[in-house]
């Protein structure tokens, strides 16, 4: 092997040196902002899932710098917030004296795999001149308006003693800890990205990303247009108010179903021939999830409101009323009109508690089925609908709403973002109460007296050392035992007052932290129009010449995992900045990709399987120019790969022929030759659509070639250049060799002439044990495998093969290939 190590010291030193790395934020004339998303440090160190990723983005980066564009690619940790402080707890280490050695390590790791960082602007989420500004996100969302408290049903992880959003749930369990989550009735502040969701919905139609983070998206987001029409109870003065999607199924409709948790229900039950069985069903379901409810497979269960009925408005029809768990209380109106021909769940409770099916709409005009076997949920025409019927169902849903009096609307699945936790290790929310002003009815929100913001020029406010740091599961932060910290006046009367010790979601740590590299060293700017203190000139977090210079990110890379969480927020979050008046944009990343999962020989890696790869490891055995390489090699960057600790050597080989060559001298040569042209024209395409396995057996390819032609110097160049993104010190090296001028990584990418560049013919003989028995003329780039299986459809190889076994194919790339039976 070459002597990787002393190679990679050597350049790692020279490059911060020198700077290679740090564009000139300020003047720089092309300007490329390539951000990856910034690990949380919430384990012993770097893991090679993070470096994969890390490595997929930085080859990009440094692509792009060899295209001529100033590239600025930072990197930070975001170490505040429950993943961290999870770790600690788990280690018993307190979370202030974790963050040091975390960041120590992950900073050290990050260093050894070669990425080009611009290491000056690095920014730690738990810094406090950086939570001073989440802190001051925190107030300007409350002062217009987007930040409220509300006491609600809640998702709350018994294991990590907090609340959590909706994104933070998946599957019914808790995004950190993999716990069930339960629902619990608190007070606790919000976000309300609600007030976003149609933006949110449709500008996804104008950003580059990924199409799966974008459907996801638009799920989450879960537009429906639909209806709003009251049945009415008979012989009640209450009407239950249904929310459907298809009014055109109303004369289909033959029961209602209302959620156990729905409010008419404590009013009617009374009425009820059977009041002890509807309590027991509602008792029993409304301790299940929500996940448990509405899981497909499972079997409907439900009960009647006996004796009492609802008049169907279309047709004047008495249907019975349901209580039934996979109606659910907080979407829609919490009530269906239950249409079992057209509606999968409606049908399946219709078979078992036998309710009539009556089928309103038909592929075929005029047609009805005899017995329909399942739900048609299709769009077709109408029948048994009245007056109605005969028109295509997607065209009488307007009339139909009329008819009954129904009122048109639009929901959003999307809930508001959960933003407070009772935890320890986050920005401490920078809100106080006021006791004195509540009574009054004070405040800076009519409809929340005594709470007021703390004042901006007041900001961080400090997250004090607390001993006991651990969550305490009482609903309530660790903070609110620190009277020291809790203790405070009102910013409006001066009475003694409290401050929030709840701490803000680690989501709102990463929902801005883009904004914030690129003015780590810069003069933060004022502006005259952020929501309030009105008029008042205000500091802003970011100085604003070089945000407009360098935002939004170019390139974003980053796990699919966030679709919901990190992504979702971040781009509320500028839209809410956007429309203060702050920012020029409302979508934070102009093109945004996510990378594929690494495995390990076909498995998810983790600790409790013991097959966690540890770059640490492997790059001290093998070097980061062949773990880097590695990694890339695997497959596309956005289908992930699959780590085998054979493959590596592989790699190695390469490498190392690689470094054979670039000992030896370089023939004369003044262009790049047109064979060449073809290379730098695929690789320069495979990395631009991140297909970095391809580009790299290009580079392979041409590596044969070299060792059985020679090379020279201006082919040798081109080479280097190309091999530089994916093994950056080694390429640096042997540029040294070849006469380059320090540093490769700010030379200019080969350009290719597109005429050149379409590929050469030659003349391959094609022999059997030595004799030839053919020519076969195929392009010059041709790979072993290719010639083989061209060569096997020949007529005369057929001939003398057919029956013999094939014992060995030499192959002379370009030139020859010999078949030994
Ligand atoms: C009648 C109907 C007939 C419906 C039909 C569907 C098909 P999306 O598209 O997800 O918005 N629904 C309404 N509120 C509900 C709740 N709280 N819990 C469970 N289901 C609820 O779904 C809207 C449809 O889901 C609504 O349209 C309603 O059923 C049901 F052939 O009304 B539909
Ligand atoms: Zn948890």
């Amino acid at each position: 092997m070459y002597p990787f190590s002393k190679i990679e010291k050597k350049w790692a030193k020279r490059w911060k040196e020198s700077g290679v790395y740090e564009p000139n934020l300020k003047t720089a004339k092309k300007p490329f902002y390539n951000l990856m998303m910034f690990p949380y440090p919430s384990a012993e160190g770097l893991h090679v899932g993070n470096a994969y990723a890390f490595t997929g983005s930085d080859v990009y980066g440094r692509f792009k710098r060899l295209q001529g564009y100033d590239v600025f690619e930072p990197i930070g940790l975001d170490g505040f917030g429950i993943h961290s402080e999870n770790y600690a707890i788990k280690k018993g280490v307190h979370p202030v004296k974790q963050a040091k050695v975390s960041e120590k390590n992950f900073y050290r790791q990050l260093q050894m795999m070669g990425n080009g960082f611009a290491w000056n602007e690095h920014l730690e989420t738990y810094d406090p001149e950086y939570y001073k500004w989440t802190q001051w996100l925190f107030v300007q969302m409350w002062r217009s308006g987007l930040a409220y408290r509300k006491k609600q049903s809640v998702n709350w992880c018994p294991s990590c003693k907090t609340v959590l959003a909706d994104e933070q749930v998946i599957s019914g369990k808790c995004e950190r800890c993999g716990t069930e989550v339960e629902k619990r009735e608190l007070e606790q502040w919000f976000f309300k990205i609600t007030k976003y969701a149609d933006k949110l919905l449709k500008d996804l139609d104008k950003i580059d990303w990924s199409e799966k983070v974008k459907i996801a998206q638009r799920n989450w987001i879960g537009k429906s247009s639909g209806a709003l029409i009251a049945f009415k109870v008979r012989g009640k003065p209450q009407s239950i108010e249904v929310f459907t999607t298809r009014p055109d199924t109303i004369f289909g409709a033959t029961y209602i179903v209302l959620a156990p948790e729905h409010e008419i229900v404590s009013g009617l039950k009374g009425s009820a021939e059977n009041i002890k069985e509807i309590d027991k069903y509602i008792s029993l379901s409304i301790n299940k999830s929500e996940e448990e409810r509405i899981a497909e497979k499972k079997e409907k269960t439900g009960v009647e409101l006996k004796g009492i009925r609802a008049i169907n408005p279309a047709n004047g029809q008495e249907i019975p009323i349901y209580i039934a768990d996979y109606v659910i209380v907080s979407y829609g109106t919490g009530a269906i009109m239950a249409v079992p021909a057209h509606d999968e769940r409606d049908f399946e409770f219709a078979k078992k508690f036998r309710l009539p099916i009556k089928e309103v709409v038909s592929p075929v005009k005029d047609e009805t089925s005899e017995k329909m076997k399942e739900a048609y949920t299709g769009a077709g025409y109408l029948v048994n609908s009245g007056k109605f019927s005969g028109q295509k169902s997607e065209e009488t849903k307007d009339d139909i709403i009329s008819h009954v009096g129904g009122k048109k609307v639009t929901t959003y699945k999307l809930r508001d973002w959960l933003i407070s936790r009772q935890r320890y290790w986050g920005p401490p929310i920078p809100m106080i109460y006021c006791g004195t002003c509540a009574l009054a009815k004070k405040g800076e929100n009519k409809e929340m007296p005594g709470w007021y913001a703390v004042p901006e020029a007041d900001l961080p406010v400090k997250l004090p050392m607390v001993q006991d740091f651990r969550p305490t599961g009482t609903g309530h932060s660790p903070l609110s035992a620190v009277k020291s910290f809790y203790e405070t006046k009102c910013p409006a009367c001066g009475s003694r007052a409290v401050r929030e010790t709840d701490v803000s979601d680690t989501f709102l740590d990463s929902a801005w932290y883009y904004l914030r590299y690129p003015s780590v060293n810069a003069k933060n700017s004022f502006a005259e129009s952020a929501p309030a203190p009105r008029g008042k000139k205000i500091e802003l977090p970011w100085n604003l010449g070089v945000t407009k210079k360098w935002l939004p990110v170019d390139m974003y890379i980053g796990g699919a995992e966030h679709a919901v969480l990190h992504l979702l927020y971040t781009r509320f979050v500028a839209m809410a900045l956007k429309d203060w008046g702050l920012m020029s944009f409302n979508e934070p990343f102009k093109t945004f990709r996510a990378h594929g999962l690494l495995l390990k020989e076909g498995a998810k890696m983790s600790k409790s399987k013991g097959n966690v790869v540890n770059p640490d490891e492997y790059v001290a055995k093998y070097g980061a120019d062949t773990i880097r390489t590695y990694l890339m090699f695997l497959a596309p960057l956005t289908q992930g790969g699959d780590w085998y600790d054979s493959g590596i050597m592989g790699i190695v080989r390469f490498l190392g022929r690689v470094w054979d060559i670039g000992g030896k001298k370089q023939a004369k040569q003044k262009n790049i030759s047109r064979w060449m042209h073809a290379r730098i024209k695929k690789i320069t395409e495979d990395i631009s659509s991140l297909h970095y396995n391809t580009a790299i057996a290009e580079l392979m390819i041409a590596l044969n070639r070299f060792e059985e032609e020679g090379v020279g110097e201006k082919d040798w160049q081109a080479f280097l250049v190309m091999l530089s993104p994916f093994a950056p010190f080694i390429a640096e090296e042997l540029w040294e060799k070849s006469g380059g001028r320090y540093s490769i990584h700010r030379a200019s990418w080969p350009k290719f002439n597109p005429l050149s560049a379409v590929p050469e013919k030659i003349e391959l003989v094609i022999q059997i044990n030595g004799k030839m028995r053919g020519k076969l003329e195929v392009n010059s780039g041709i790979t072993e495998n290719e010639a083989k299986r061209l060569a096997m459809e020949l007529e005369a190889v057929k001939k003398q093969t057919t029956g013999k076994t094939i014992r060995k194919v030499v192959y002379i790339s370009g030139k020859i290939l010999n078949i030994v039976v």
